[in-house]
């Protein structure tokens, strides 16, 4: 039997209370993501391999949804902002939603067709992301970035494809300002 429960969630930081789990990834394991490795090699050298993100989950057996709490610190890699892998979820039929607590960032997402959209990520915006649609998010501001998510537990993550093919588009930073660019 599993029973109702208020969960906390500090909009500012991210804290799950109670929470059922947690990981970080540091920037060594984001090798492959951003797209100056070079760049990416002297960071993890020169600033000790970082958190650039922070996932906390609440998943409570015999439930089909879950939440939690995704934070990305403020940062850049090159000209590349700090962000997500992104994945694809392996059950294609299964959406999110991604609901902005704190800061700022770009929500890239692209369609198993090849399609690209852009969600802006800031407090009281929640984006919808439809079943087969990969999605990664990009922190461009100065502060953490923080949402939430909900999904289904079943949906499950498939990072090889965007891995390999990468989301289309990146989001740089050029004379002080995001932009967004292709990916060639
Ligand atoms: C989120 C993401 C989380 C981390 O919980 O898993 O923001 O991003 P990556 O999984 O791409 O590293 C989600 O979309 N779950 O489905
Ligand atoms: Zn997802």
């Amino acid at each position: 039997m599993v029973f109702p429960e208020g969960v906390s969630i500090d909009s500012s930081t991210g804290h799950v209370s109670p929470e059922t789990g947690r990981y970080t990834k540091r920037l060594s394991e984001l090798r492959g993501i951003f797209h100056d490795r070079t760049a990416l090699e002297e960071a993890v050298a020169v600033r000790g391999d970082p958190i650039v993100y922070e996932v906390v989950e609440y998943k409570k057996e015999g439930s089909d949804i879950f939440f939690g709490t995704t934070t990305v610190e403020p940062g850049v890699v090159g000209n590349e902002y700090y962000m997500t892998r992104g994945h694809f979820h392996a059950r294609r039929d299964m959406a999110e939603v991604y609901y902005t607590q704190h800061g700022s960032g770009v929500l890239l997402l692209k369609s198993r067709a090849g399609e690209t959209a852009v969600v802006e990520m800031k407090r009281g915006v929640c984006a919808f992301i439809p079943p087969d649609w990969a999605h990664r998010s990009i922190n461009t501001g100065k502060d953490k970035l923080v949402f939430v998510w909900v999904g289904n537990v079943a949906a499950g993550h498939d990072y090889g494809d965007i891995l390999e093919k990468g989301m289309s588009k990146r989001v740089l930073l050029r004379e002080g300002v995001a932009n967004i660019v292709d990916d060639a």
